[in-house]
Parts: structure tokens; sequence; C-alpha cells
């Protein structure tokens, strides 16, 4: 069974009520439903953190490299664009990592074109709204 998690950063909780026309109307807890519920038929456990602040991400993340986990499911929000500290904790958890955000932000405001996070990770999917999330489950259920 390979264990992989899903990090949400800032403002995620906010998923359902926060712009929908840029983030739909999808909510986090829906989110994590459905990709725990897609764990279950591809032999992975998910487990599910949000918050918004950086320094609780990075400690999720060292807690699931000592924990075990395989792989990691991450979309760090606004703090794609400007954390040095969250992509070394990435970096330095060894895990198979793919990057996902719910809009295209390549076809957003300058300053989303660069992540710090996408020259680190295995993998990165973006636009695909909800489904970007299953679909990182996908692929890592198969290479992580
Ligand atoms: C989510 C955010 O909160 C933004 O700060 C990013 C990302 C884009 C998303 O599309 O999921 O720029």
């Amino acid at each position: 069974m390979k264990k992989i998690g899903l990090l949400n950063g800032p403002n995620l909780d906010r998923l359902g009520k926060r712009e929908p026309e840029v983030y739909g109307t999808v909510t986090l807890d829906q989110i994590e439903d459905k990709v725990k519920a897609k764990a279950a038929s591809c032999d992975c456990e998910v487990e599910a953190f949000q918050s918004n602040h950086e320094g609780a991400l990075i400690d999720k993340i060292h807690e699931w490299a000592d924990g075990g986990f395989g792989g990691l499911i991450v979309n760090p929000g606004g703090l794609t664009h400007t954390s040095v500290a969250l992509r070394d904790a990435i970096v330095a958890s060894g895990l198979k990592t793919v990057e996902v955000h719910l809009s295209n932000i390549h076809a957003r405001e300058d300053f989303r074109h660069r992540s710090l996070v996408s020259g680190i990770v295995a993998a990165i999917v973006a636009g695909m709204g909800h489904h970007g999330y299953v679909s990182a489950l996908r692929y890592l259920s198969e290479k992580a």
C-alpha cells in the first residue's frame, strides 16, 4: 500500500467560495474525498493536510518523509511563486512529487508564471480544476 500525501497551501481552504470563476465550485473537502475514493481503487492510502501557514506545510512534508510516504501531491497556492523554503523541503523529502494547480497559471498574471517548485517535481498539472488532483494520484500510484 503506497502512502501519498495530499498537501494544499494558503487559501485553498476557501475553495467553493473563492473566485469560483477561476478555481471552480468544488470544495477542498470534496476534492480530498475524490482523491481518497480514487486511492481505494489503486492500492494507495492518501492523507490530506491543508494549512495557510508555510511552516506548518513544511513540518508536514518532513513528517510524511519520515513516515514512510512515497509520493506527494502539492498545490502550494500562492507559495508556489515565493517559497524557497517549501521547495527545499520537497527536495529534502525525497518524495516523488506532482505539483497541481486548479487554474492554468501560465494564462494568468505574469507573477504566476514562475513556480519555484516546478523545477524539482516529477510532473505538473495546471488548468484541469479538481481533475488535476485525481490525475496526479493516478500517476503517483504507478510511479511513486
Ligand atoms: C492557487 C493559488 O492560490 C494561487 O495563488 C496560484 C493556484 C494558483 C491554483 O491554480 O490552484 O497562483
